[in-house]
């Protein structure tokens, strides 16, 4: 057995790929999904709540919902109707159900069916040696962690890991115990999602953050759309790309998968819509090789530049270029010595599309660009954002209404953990603020990111793991790995809503604190209290639950972490953290003091729709140093691939949330009850000699070290030849923690060198 991931398979069943996204079968599959998983009375109730100004965030992902008028019934879509079912579930893991099912049982399970189990009950221990996890009080569990933390030699031995479903008020206390604590060891799911986006950005344009508005989106004239799949990952995005097309605006597409959701959408609300069947998305679909974005788009700089050479000024914005950058001339310098045939050859896409994508570039005056992970996951993912970056600023397309760049976030709050202070770095400006409100002395050092934490776990040098949310073992990189590091562990905490593979994977003694979901009424001693989330494009909102608790055990995620707050700091620490826990407005107002852009939190938050935080970049006002954007000047990316090697993506299927499996089915790739799957290139198949169907083991050899992930079927699939693409987490096993992108250190989920062999019979 395989505790880590379960190599066992289902019965794979290929079908056609719908050519459209949403549609009634998206309404129907919400519903669906209600009915099976909730009393549907309650769903209702919760579905009708969702994304509304006085109800609930939608725990999906982060995309923003309309400034103005919210249509009544229905602000969310099937990933978020199925997001509330997973989370408002009627089933439920009790303190029976954990003396039914051992750790070794758990284990076998497949993520699907732990997840299924249900809400998790009570607090539950796991003594060292044990095999079961047995109930134990809220005050019990907070004791046991004060003692394990109070007892090492240094808080740096301590590593507290966060995901970004955590609120603002959560996130900011839990930021505040930590660094009371004394350390900086904040690794959060952002070090492996959009942290190579931080870093790109903030060194071109001076901010962490996109600087588009919903409105861009619809006003642009030329929205390009890169490494993302926003019909199952975003799905309401693909309302703001009708919306553009509407106003007369194109699409470019860039993906190494055709993925349906960016070709046609229907949109399930409008009856028309759905008579016409459809808008077509995608103008222009360039099937790009995997980690090839950056041959792809210096082809296209090159074209422009070539045509700018012949009639300066008519291709590039240069006003805006010498008013408001800087390093132009050093990269135009580059364009000159860049070979266009190189770059056209190395991205593996047509010359022909290259040139059209350029006269559609050429002739937009308003750019958008959205991507999220397909750019994010390689080694040079920090050069590739910019690279984007450059494209932008020769047309002047940042800061002006309709243009921009829109890296669109995951996590429904992984934007605002960032924002309210979860870092395993800690700015200077915000470590002064948190010094003079709370009156302490916050540690100065870079903490552990994900990788380093997993790295210092496995040296033994972190002994307790700590996590608000999340499912750490499933989402890092290099799964036996980490497991070791996380099994040295002497304590892990997990604070959690469901069972997961991050509670079969545990230290010598582990916790497990369930506590309220975002659906959920929250009631404190001073009454009914609401979290605040940011959403992708720096919108502040409240979110208020409207569902009684799973259980009157369950705490909410703010109470739990003063509980254990004062419980290990005691009278050492310098806030009041009962006053905190009890009243989030206490929490507001810290982190108005504390953070930018929150000046009269309490009061805004209060409004219909919350409120904007500051954003330069939008007037192009520019955060670097010398207040300009800057071109940056990159190298072309560079695989060596051995004979028999392909460069391997992990993704995302139609039914899961991450390391959540809604379900087995992959619809809009035409892929069934399976997840276990390596989709290749047809004609690599034949050259390999397999076959449609075929068992095969995957492994990857990083420094003489190999990898295996066992037990996969070929599926065969539009995919550029030399690339293959398997679904996170199952392949994760293969993914080197050795390995990480320049700068930003997030782990290679979508380049990894990898093997395929059949397996023998
Ligand atoms: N329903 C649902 N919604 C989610 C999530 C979920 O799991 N389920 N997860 C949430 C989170 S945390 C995140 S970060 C986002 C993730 O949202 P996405 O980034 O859309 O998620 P992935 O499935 O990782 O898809 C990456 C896309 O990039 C493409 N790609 C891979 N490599 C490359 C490349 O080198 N170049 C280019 N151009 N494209 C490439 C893949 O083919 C795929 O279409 O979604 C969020 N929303
Ligand atoms: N190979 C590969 N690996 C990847 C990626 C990839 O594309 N490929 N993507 C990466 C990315 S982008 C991300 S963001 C990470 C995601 O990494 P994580 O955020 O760590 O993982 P999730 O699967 O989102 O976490 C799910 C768990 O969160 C708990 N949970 C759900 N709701 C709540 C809540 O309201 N409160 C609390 N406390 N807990 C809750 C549940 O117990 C559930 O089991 O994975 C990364 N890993
Ligand atoms: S697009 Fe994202 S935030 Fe909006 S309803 Fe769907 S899952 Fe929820
Ligand atoms: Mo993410």
């Amino acid at each position: 057995m395989n505790e880590l991931t379960p190599e066992r398979l289902f019965d794979l069943e290929l079908r056609e790929r719908p050519e459209h996204a949403a549609g009634l079968k998206a309404v129907a599959i919400s519903v669906q999904h209600v009915e099976e998983y909730m009393h549907f009375g309650e769903g209702m109730h919760a579905l009708l709540k969702m994304n509304q100004k006085d109800g609930f965030d939608c725990p999906g992902c982060a995309w923003p919902d309309p400034d103005g008028r919210r249509s009544p019934i229905a602000e969310y879509c099937e990933n978020g109707a199925k997001a509330i079912a997973e989370e408002a579930t009627n089933m439920r893991v009790t303190p029976e159900w954990f003396a039914k099912h051992s750790i070794n049982e758990m284990g076998a399970m497949t993520d699907f069916e732990l997840g299924k189990s249900g809400r998790i009950t009570q607090p539950m221990y796991l003594a060292p040696g044990a095999t079961h996890y047995v109930p134990i009080s809220w005050d019990d569990a907070f004791k046991t962690i004060a003692e394990e933390l109070n007892a090492l030699n240094s808080p740096d031995e301590a590593t507290f890991y966060t995901s970004g479903r955590a609120s603002n008020e959560a996130a900011f206390l839990y930021q505040l115990f930590v660094r009371q604590y004394g350390t900086n060891n904040l690794p959060d799911c952002s070090n492996m999602c959009h942290e190579s986006t931080g870093t790109a950005l903030s060194e071109t344009i001076g901010i962490g953050k996109g600087t588009t508005t919903l409105q861009d989106l619809h006003d642009a004239d030329l929205i390009i759309v890169m490494g993302q799949n926003p019909g199952t990952n975003h799905p309401r995005q693909l309302n703001a790309f009708e919306k553009c097309k509407k106003n007369g605006g194109r699409i470019i597409s860039v993906n190494p998968l055709p993925e349906t959701g960016l070709m046609k959408f229907i949109d399930p609300q409008s009856p028309l819509d759905i008579l016409k069947r459809g808008t077509k998305l995608t103008d222009l679909f360039l099937q790009v090789k995997i980690n090839e974005d950056m041959s792809l788009v210096r082809a296209i700089c090159k074209i422009l530049w070539e045509e700018e050479k012949k009639a300066p000024g008519t291709v590039f914005d240069q006003e805006f270029i010498e008013t408001h950058t800087a390093g132009y001339n050093a990269w135009t310098k580059m364009l000159e010595d860049t070979s266009l045939q190189e770059c056209i050859d190395g991205c593996g896409v047509s010359a022909m599309q290259i040139h059209e994508a350029a006269g559609m570039i050429h002739g937009s005056e308003k750019i958008v660009l959205c991507y999220a992970m397909g750019l994010t996951q390689h080694e040079n993912s920090v050069d590739v954002i910019q690279e984007m970056v450059n494209l932008l600023l020769l047309k002047g397309s940042i800061g002006k209404p309709g243009a921009g760049i829109c890296p669109v976030r995951g996590h429904s709050n992984v934007q605002g953990d960032r924002t309210v202070g979860i870092w395993e770095k800690l700015k200077p400006e915000f470590r002064d603020a948190l010094k003079a409100h709370f009156n302490f002395e916050p540690p100065k050092e870079d903490g552990f990111d994900v990788v380093n934490s997993i790295k210092a776990m496995h040296a033994g040098t972190v002994k307790v793991f700590f996590a608000l949310g999340g499912n750490f073992i499933s989402a890092t990189p290099d799964t036996s790995y980490t497991a070791e590091g996380l099994r040295q562990c002497n304590l892990t905490v997990q604070i959690s809503t469901k069972p997961n593979r991050s509670h079969v994977v545990h230290g010598k003694k582990a916790l497990i604190l369930p506590c309220l979901g975002r659906t959920e009424k929250d009631i404190r001693a001073t009454g009914e209290q609401f979290v605040s989330c940011e959403n992708s494009m720096g919108v502040v909102q409240m979110s208020k639950g409207v569902l009684n608790p799973k259980s009157p055990h369950l705490r909410s995620e703010v109470s739990i972490i003063c509980g254990v707050a004062a419980a290990t700091l005691g009278d050492k620490s310098t806030v009041d953290w009962a006053a905190m826990a009890n009243d989030y407005d206490s929490i507001r107002d810290a982190i108005a003091s504390c953070v930018t852009g929150f000046e009269r939190y309490n009061e805004r938050v209060r409004e219909p729709g919350g409120f904007y935080l500051p954003n330069g970049p939008r007037n192009r006002n520019f955060g670097t140093d010398d207040g300009k954007a800057h071109f940056t000047v990159s190298p072309l990316s560079t695989h060596q691939l051995a004979e028999g090697e392909y460069l391997m993506m992990t993704v995302r299927s139609h039914d899961q949330y991450n390391t959540t499996i809604y379900g087995m089915h992959d619809r809009y790739r035409g892929i069934h009850n399976e997840r276990r799957v390596v989709m290749m290139n047809e004609e690599d198949m034949k050259k390999a000699g397999l076959k449609a169907g075929e068992k095969v083991d995957l492994t990857s050899e990083y420094d003489g070290e190999v990898r295996h992930a066992r037990l996969f079927q070929v599926v065969p699939y539009s995919i550029p030849s030399g690339n293959i693409c398997t679904y996170f987490p199952e392949a994760n096993t293969l993914v080197p923690i050795t390995r990480s992108a320049r700068k930003s250190n997030t782990p290679i989920s979508k380049s990894v060198r990898v093997k395929v062999t059949a397996k023998k019979d």
